[in-house]
Parts: C-alpha cells; sequence; structure tokens
C-alpha cells in the first residue's frame, strides 16, 4: 500500500491513527499542501478531488476520502476492529465522526480559507474568526453530547478507540495549532489526553511525520 500524506492534513492524520492501530506501515508519499502539490497534473492524475489522503491499495485501486480509507482498512484487516459491534453503537460512533468530518472540517480546509483571502477579499483577522467559530459551533455540539450521553466512556465511545477518536484527535490540534481556548470542552480534552497516550495515536502526530517543518 501507498499513502499519500501530509504532516499537517488533519484527514491524512485519520488515516495515519488507523494505519497505526492496525499496525500497518505502507509506502508514503508527501503532498506539500501549502505548495499545492495537491493542485499538480500528477496529483490530479491519482486523485482528481486534488485532496490528501489517497491510498493506493496493494491491488493497485486508489481511494479517496479518509473515512472510506479507514473503512476499507477495518474491512481489510478486521483486528482490532475500529467499531463496535452493536449497529446503533456503529451509528454513534459514525455520528460522532461525520460531525467532525462533514460539520466541521471541510468548512475550514485550506482551499475554503484561501477562496474566502482571495475571492471573497476577507482580513486574515475576518478568516482566522471564521475558522475558529466553525470549529466552536461543532465542538460545543460534540461536549454536549458526548458529556451527557452514558455510551462514553474512556474514549468517545466505551473504552476502545474507534472511529470517533481517530477524527476527535486530529480535529482538536487543529483547534490547538491556532491557540484556540479549548477550556470549554473538559470532556474532549479528557479523551483527547487518553488517546494520546496511546502509541498509535502519538505515532501519527504531525510533528512527528517525516515531512514535517517547524
Ligand atoms: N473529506 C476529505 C477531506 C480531505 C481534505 O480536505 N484534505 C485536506 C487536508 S486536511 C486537503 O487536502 N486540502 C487541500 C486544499 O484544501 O487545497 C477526507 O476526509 O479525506
Amino acid at each position: 500500500m501507498k499513502l499519500y500524506d501530509y504532516y499537517r492534513s488533519s484527514a491524512a492524520y485519520r488515516v495515519r491513527i488507523a494505519l497505526n492501530l492496525k499496525g500497518l506501515a505502507p509506502e508514503r508519499a508527501f503532498v506539500h499542501l501549502r505548495q499545492n502539490v495537491q493542485r499538480s497534473d500528477n496529483y490530479l492524475a491519482l486523485n482528481p478531488l486534488g485532496l490528501v489522503p489517497a491510498l493506493v491499495t496493494d491491488g493497485g485501486a486508489v481511494l479517496a476520502q479518509s473515512l472510506a480509507i479507514i473503512e476499507y482498512l477495518d474491512e481489510t484487516h478486521p483486528a482490532p476492529p475500529l467499531f463496535p459491534a452493536d449497529p446503533a453503537a456503529r451509528a454513534r460512533v459514525r455520528g460522532i465522526a461525520l460531525t467532525i468530518a462533514c460539520e466541521i472540517h471541510p468548512l475550514d480546509n485550506l482551499r475554503v480559507l484561501r477562496y474566502l483571502l482571495h475571492t471573497v477579499g476577507v482580513t486574515e483577522a475576518q478568516k482566522d474568526a471564521w475558522y475558529k467559530y466553525w470549529i466552536d459551533v461543532g465542538l460545543e455540539a460534540l461536549e454536549t453530547q458526548l458529556s451527557r450521553e452514558p455510551a462514553t466512556g474512556r474514549f468517545c465511545h466505551g473504552d476502545v478507540p474507534t472511529l470517533a477518536d481517530i477524527c476527535l484527535v486530529p480535529q482538536l490540534a487543529n483547534a490547538r495549532r491556532v491557540d484556540m481556548d479549548l477550556s470549554p470542552y473538559p470532556t474532549l480534552n479528557r479523551i483527547d489526553a487518553a488517546c494520546r497516550a496511546l502509541p498509535a495515536f502519538a505515532a501519527a502526530e504531525p510533528a512527528r511525520q517525516p515531512d514535517a517543518e517547524a
């Protein structure tokens, strides 16, 4: 397998965590997002979305979308499972993951921020406020949900890491990178700390990747 990755990509960070949990170490290629390599002819030929991550499977299929890639890894390498067994529990885990992957992350993607700055013409300060606003809206809802639902355990769902945690940790890392105040989210912070204490999560952190920059 080959993972197209970028250290600061939170969607790629999700896939790195899942690979580590599964004990998989594919070949890696690094796509420098701030230098716009995702829009190069070579990369677009591989992944017309122009986004990372992409995973080339052992069979040569090119997979895009981090959640689809993680489900593929879970189906092809079932241990340890990244979802609980019960259908309602699985839906809860997917719901938490999708709150992050659909309701927060796309609004703060690099291409959206660039559009706001260069086409809409907002100031840097307005762009930063946008970025933080959508993270806060999503995290507030997640904090309420996770703090009151009994299914929440040491991790987002029970005491074993799932896809929900795989999405939460990179999103909080993005928030910390822009110095957001995360104190209103004690449940999310507690789960984040429990995850980051695990070697699979720790080894996936942006600063520990071969393409990391200061
Ligand atoms: N929904 C996609 C999102 C992928 C995505 O947005 N990746 C970002 C990095 S986290 C990217 O490649 N951005 C490049 C850009 O915006 O130009 C997934 O989960 O894989």
